[in-house]
């Protein structure tokens, strides 16, 4: 997330400043942090998610039963496949943490 800041002289009424690069900072937020494979959003990538997407592997939504995240498809292509694996597989054992960075 990016955040402008205003110049020290702005007054509500004028009008908004051109983006100043050097007014211009990175400011880490929860999202940024956020881990893809993270199924059962608890900020870490662990056995427990590992086992949401053994137990739907090879799955694929269907009208009656949607397949997303909470069921183990970790990009968002409707099925549970290899692909989520391998992305799960790269972020094993992460955990995300608000403080400290
Ligand atoms: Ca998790
Ligand atoms: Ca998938």
């Amino acid at each position: 997330m990016y955040v402008f800041e205003l110049p020290p002289d702005w007054v509500p009424g004028d009008p908004m400043p051109a983006p100043n690069p050097d007014r211009v900072r990175l400011s880490l937020s929860y999202d940024a942090c956020r881990l893809r494979a993270d199924i059962n959003g608890d900020d870490k990538v662990n056995m427990q998610d590992y086992s949401i997407l053994q137990s739907n592997f090879g799955k694929c939504s269907t009208p009656q039963q949607p397949i997303n995240l909470p069921q183990g498809d970790v990009n968002g292509d409707q099925c549970v496949t290899i692909l989520d694996f391998s992305i799960l597989s790269s972020e094993y054992n992460q955990m995300c943490s608000n403080s400290g960075l």
